[in-house]
Formats: structure tokens, sequence, C-alpha cells
């Protein structure tokens, strides 16, 4: 609880709230960004609202003012749940994550780079040169990311399109020795189409800033003098990083030849298909290092099988070769982000470390992934997306109160369980084995045959009618609000999201012909042939079934979930103040559906329910202990926690306390307040005091 700021900012904490109620939680949030005062604390979680404006918060003054503090000696900051889970790892060896939450616009990866900052600035006093290097590449590694992974949209001119884990390494000295980034569910459909007013991926506008073979690509008369410069700051990071100009070269390539893919075009004579001009084709072939027949071959063939083994050459429809040639575009970028991924831990990698020599290698994980999504079209993505907020939820909710529960534990203090909507339910809803959505969908892309969306629709319809948190236009026919019978709606614990079921089989499926594979595979550059080693296998050899979209998600998420779960966690959770980007709107429709659907007012309740004060015995007494007569200016106990039990009988606060090993937990907020208020009504009669003493006047 931050206690540096006069009340004309608010509640620091919403613990501190008199009554935890929507409307005092909106009248504080509001408050606050109204004065400038953009986090405020839940316990240890800090709520951010998104300022749409530079602040002078994070600087090296202010780096050095929560350098080592704890909590609740400053106001509230990233900077000051930066510092406490460093504090824990270093002090403590814990390993711990900043689990950074919030939708699209909210200002989740900018936290994240003003936590990297933070400690980047507060390791390796001594200057250590291998230790800087660590530091540079982690830092820079956001820029190389950011223009890859990062593309305009409605929403945000800068939206991340993947999600994304960053662990930081840390030696016996608390400095990093290196890292290793995981990527989440990049948007690869964005390659090949975007809405309105939206942009590709960042990358593909930086490139027409190089020396490549790329006439007649409309894309590029959106790029402006912002994408040269960030180009130039991509190409700094990616030599920085250790990228040989080999490399760096292969990249452009292939974003280039991705340009070109979106030029080929085909046309049909009602027997068979051909491409429109060659001239797209012999670039895309001389930028990727392939034979021109083969690519050609490629774009208008698949290889198959037949049931007898016998290989054959079937010709595409326009409307497969258009599908096959946008899955290749797709793949080859979300390959190629995967390889830059791979590349950078490559390098962050923590080499020759020796857990006996060295110490322990502690790490502290940082979270920057999506927020809940509830658009007014919602496809397989957000269904992918919403799940894994669900299983987040799931995590945040028990591992809050684990904590809680194990503090109390820690100090011998009884514990009553709190009840908690758990959304495990919700989670089986999409998760289960034989029973969930991912696996009905799994079903009906393993099916030979003609299975459309609708029939797994109807599928999931008879499998899940009973399930209270899912429903269909089928199973609901009164219910306006799904007016195709294309639709499902889940009951997220966030609110309801109805998605509409067209293209998921596709997207879970996502196929792509073996014929580009192998075209990859065969390629001249070493740098495309390492990115496609799946291509060496032949037709006849590709038989087992490759995993489904949904399926490897789960699996990745699940896998975050138990790296996640094994870590001693802090929360940000960000909001975004209005549509607008305007520094002083705060939109409060808007922003009392995300304190909704984060779940902040639950969290408040989960951390009050308890107690919602804890403190440090010898912390709580110089603080408070001139409140009491007993204990001012010193005390004559044989311990802290008896002069403390002396404040609190004094004041008439027992009934709303209980006394740990070595901290005083205090149930509700209004006891504290009460002893603030008296702490500060007495510190001008004591300063007048002290200054009477100083003079000799006493
Ligand atoms: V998305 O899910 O990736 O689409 P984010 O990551 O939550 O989204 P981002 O951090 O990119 O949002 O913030 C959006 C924009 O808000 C930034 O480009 C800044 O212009 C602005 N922003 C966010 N946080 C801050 C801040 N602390 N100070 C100033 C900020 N501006
Ligand atoms: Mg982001």
């Amino acid at each position: 609880m931050a206690e540096l700021e006069g009340l004309e900012f608010g509640k620091s904490d919403f613990v501190l709230l008199d009554e935890v109620t929507m409307e005092q939680f909106m009248e504080n949030l509001k408050l606050r960004f109204d004065k400038g005062r953009i986090y405020t604390y839940i316990g240890e979680v800090v709520v951010s609202v998104n300022p749409y404006r530079q602040m002078d918060i994070y600087g090296k003054e202010t780096i050095e003012a929560y350098r080592g503090r704890e909590l609740y000696e400053n106001p509230p900051h990233l900077f000051a749940v930066s510092d406490a889970a460093y504090k824990a790892m270093k002090r403590r060896a814990k390993d711990t994550c900043i689990v950074i939450s919030g939708e699209s616009g909210a200002g989740k990866t900018e936290a994240s780079k003003y936590i990297m900052q933070y400690i980047a600035a507060i390791t390796n006093p001594s200057q250590r040169a291998e230790v800087e290097s660590v530091k540079n590449v982690l830092l820079k590694s956001n820029c190389v990311l950011e223009a890859f992974g990062n593309a305009k949209t409605n929403r945000n001119d800068n939206s991340s399109r993947f999600g994304k884990y960053m662990d930081i390494n840390f030696n016996f000295n608390g400095d990093p020795t290196g890292g290793h980034i995981n990527n989440y569910l990049l948007e690869k459909s964005r390659v090949v189409q975007q809405q309105d007013g939206e942009r590709n991926f960042h990358s593909f506008y930086q490139i027409c800033w190089k020396n490549l073979p790329l006439f007649k690509i409309r894309l590029l008369f959106q790029t402006s003098n912002n994408d040269r410069s960030s180009h130039k700051a991509v190409m700094n990071a990616l030599e920085v990083i250790g990228f040989s100009k080999e490399e760096i070269n292969s990249i452009y390539q292939i974003l280039a030849s991705i340009l070109h893919l979106g030029n080929v075009q085909f046309e049909s004579d009602g027997e068979s298909v051909q491409i429109r001009g060659l001239d797209a084709v012999n670039l895309i072939s001389d930028l990727t290092g392939t034979d021109k027949e083969i690519v050609s071959k490629s774009l208008l063939y698949r290889t198959v099988a037949t049931g007898g083994g016998e290989v054959i050459e079937k010709g595409h429809t326009e409307h497969e070769a258009c599908f096959g040639r946008d899955a290749f575009a797709k793949a080859l970028y979300e390959r190629l982000f995967g390889w830059i991924v791979g590349r950078i831990n490559a390098v962050i990698e923590v080499k020759d470390y020796n857990p006996v020599l060295h110490g322990k290698n502690t790490v502290i994980g940082v979270l920057d992934i999506y927020g809940f999504e509830i658009f007014d079209n919602n496809s397989f993505e957000q269904f992918c997306i919403n799940y894994c907020n669900e299983k987040l939820q799931q995590l945040f909710i028990e591992l809050i109160l684990q904590q809680e529960q194990a503090e109390y534990q820690r100090e011998g203090i009884t514990w009553q369980h709190i009840n908690y909507f758990n959304n495990q339910i919700i989670v089986d809803l999409v998760e289960q084995s034989h029973k969930g959505i991912i696996s009905i969908l799994d079903e009906a892309c393993l099916t030979v045959g003609k299975v459309t969306d609708t029939v797994c629709l109807d599928s999931m319809d008879t499998k899940l009618a009973q399930h209270p948190h899912y429903t269909s236009r089928k199973l609901s026919p009164s219910d306006k609000s799904m007016e195709f019978k294309k639709h499902f709606r889940i009951r997220h614990y966030a609110g309801d999201v109805t998605y509409s079921v067209e293209g998921f089989l596709d997207k879970n499926k996502d196929p792509l012909f073996q014929d580009f594979k192998r075209l990859m595979y065969n390629s001249a550059n070493p740098v495309l042939k390492e990115m496609w080693p799946d291509g060496q296998l032949s037709i006849t050899e590709v038989t087992k079934r490759p995993l489904t979209a949904a399926t490897l998600f789960k699996n990745s998420i699940v896998a975050l979930v138990d790296k996640l779960a094994c870590k001693e966690p802090y929360y940000v959770r960000c909001i975004k103040p209005n549509e607008v980007k305007s520094p002083v709107l705060f939109d409060e429709a808007r922003c009392r559906h995300q304190v909704a659907y984060l779940g902040l007012l639950e969290n408040v309740m989960v951390r009050r329910a308890g107690f919602a004060y804890r403190q440090h015995y010898t912390r709580f007494l110089q603080r408070y202990k001139m409140t009491c007569e007993y204990t001012w200016p010193n005390h004559l106990m044989e311990s802290d926690k008896e002069a403390v039990e002396i404040i609190i009988t004094q004041h008439g606060f027992q009934d709303d306390v209980a006394y740990g090993q070595t901290k005083l937990f205090v149930r509700t907020p209004r006891t504290l307040f009460t002893l603030e208020q008296e702490r500060t009504a007495l510190i001008p009669i004591l300063v007048l005091f002290l200054q009477k003493v100083w003079r000799g006047a006493l």
C-alpha cells in the first residue's frame, strides 16, 4: 500500500475503498486517471490505465527512487512490482514472473518494455562487459520482434499480433546472464488479408527501404518515414543481436518473395488452371533460390499418394490454387518469425552455467499476451485467445488464493476459505479430451470426406447441449443475438462471446501442400532450407496427420501455465481508457467493462476477505508509534510485537486484527485509515515539538 500520496489523488490501493462496489472502484480509478496517477494497487497487483501521453515517470531519478524499496514506500508504479519480483528472485532465490494482461491497446507491451528497462538499469552495477552485452541483446530483441510481429490495427497502431513470454535468467549476483523467448499464435492470416484501415506486419513496409526488386507492389504505397526510421533501428538491432549479413539478406528476400506471392494470379479455361504472367514466379524463384519450373508446378499441382501406393500429380482448381498460394505465404511468414525467435534464443541462451560454481540460476518471466477479445465477428483466433485468457484467469485466482493461504499458514493464522467463481468448468468445455470443443473440432478435421463447419457445429450442439456455458441458435432458437445458424456462444467468465463457426475447420487443419515444403527444403539458400526440415519427407512418408492448430495452441498454453504456476507471480492489469487514444478522456462504460472482465472487483474482495493489510511489526511500529503514549518515542516491551499489541489495544482494534509470527494482519482498511489519519494529524504537532527541542526551548 502506497503511503506517500495525499488523499486528493484518491486511494492508492483499492483495498482501502470504504466499500467494494463497482461505483467506488470506478470513482477512484477515474479520479486517479484525471490526476495523472495511472497506477493503483490491489495489494501487490498493479492496475494501470494507459495515459496516451508521455509521462515523466520512467527516468533515472524515478528508477533510483524505487530501487531496492518496498512496495508501500513509494506511490504505485510498475517499477515497484519489478523491484519486488527482482528482490524475491535475488534475496530468496525465487523464480518469479510478471503477468501483464489487458485488451488490445491497453498498454501491455509498453509496460513490458518499462519493466525490462528497469531491470536492465538496476543490474550489473560493475558494468561487466558480458552482462552488458546480454542486456543489450534482450532489449534489442523487442525492436526486432515488434517489426515482425506487430502491425497497425484499428485498435492500436503498434498492436502485437502474437503472445510473448520471455524468461530472463540471473546469476547469483542478480545480473542477467541470458534468456529465452516463447511466442504464441502469430496472427498469420494478416499476411494475406487485413481489415479496412489496418496494415500488414510492420516488416513489410520497412522492406521497401532495401534494395530489392519490389516494383508493382501496391502494399508499399502505405509505407511512411516512420517505417524508414524503424527499418534503420531493426537493422541495427539485428546486427547487435548477431545476425550475419547473409541471414539478414535472407530475411528480406523471404519477405520480398511473400510480397510477390501476393501478386501471383491464376486463370482457368474451364479445363486447366494457369498462372497469369510469370513475372512474380520468376522473382520468387530468384529470391528463394529455387527452380522456376518447380515454383510454378507447386502453385498449380499437388502430389498425392493413392490408396494403392501410387504417387500422382493432381491439378488444382482455381480455388485450390488460391488457397494453396495463401497458405504458402502465411506459412513462409510464420516460419520466418519462428526462425527469428529461435535465432535470438540461440544467442541469449545461458551457456556454460554451472550451478555448483555459480549458484542457482534464477528466472524472472515477463508475459505480454493478448487479452480477452469480443468483436462483432468472432472467429477461430478469438476462440483460441479467449481460451488462453480462461486459463490465465484460473491461474490468477488460484495463485492469488494460494499465496494468501501460504502466507496465513506461514504466519500461523487461521484461514477461512473464500468462495469465488471457478472457471474450470469453462476451461473443461474447451479443452477436455473427447468431450471438449477442441476435441470435437479435431475429430471433424480427421474425418475423411466432406465435413463442413456446419456439420461440426451440429456435432458440438449434440455433445454440449447440456453444458451451462454453451449454446447455439439451434439449441436456443429464440435467441436473437445469434442471427445465423452458424453461430455458437460460450459464456466466458468475462462475458458472453458469440463465435461464427465459419472457417473454423480450415483454420484448425491449417493444411499446407507437401509440394511447398519440399520446394523450400530444396532451396539453395541454407537459411530457408533450415526453416523447412519437414520438406525432406516424400509424399508417401507423410502419413502421420500433423497436430491441429487448436491442439498445438492448447499444448503451448498448458506448458505456459505450468511454467507460470511454479513461479511467484506478480500481476499488471492494463486498462484502456478510451477508443480514441485521448490522454484526457475516461470512457466510463468501456473502463467499467474492463474492470468487470479482468475480475478486479473479485480481486479486491479476495484480498479483503482475509486481511486487507499486513505489515512487519517493526515497520508498523515505526509508522504508528507516535499514536500511543506507551510506544512514543520508544517502548519498554520485550518485543516489537508486544508494542504493536499495545497500540492496537489502546485504539480498541483488537477484534479487527490477527497477530502472525512476524507480521500484523489487519482485516478492514478502516482501522488502518483511522491510524493513518491520527498520524497525519499528529505530524504538525510533532514537528513543532521537535523544532522547540532543537531550538532549546524545551
Ligand atoms: V496489443 O494487445 O499488443 O494490440 P498493448 O500491447 O496492450 O496492445 P501497447 O503497449 O502497444 O498496447 O500500447 C498502445 C499505445 O498506447 C502505445 O503505442 C503508446 O502510444 C500508448 N501507451 C501505452 N502505455 C503507455 C505509457 N505508459 N506511457 C505513454 C503509453 N504511452
Ligand atoms: Mg502489445
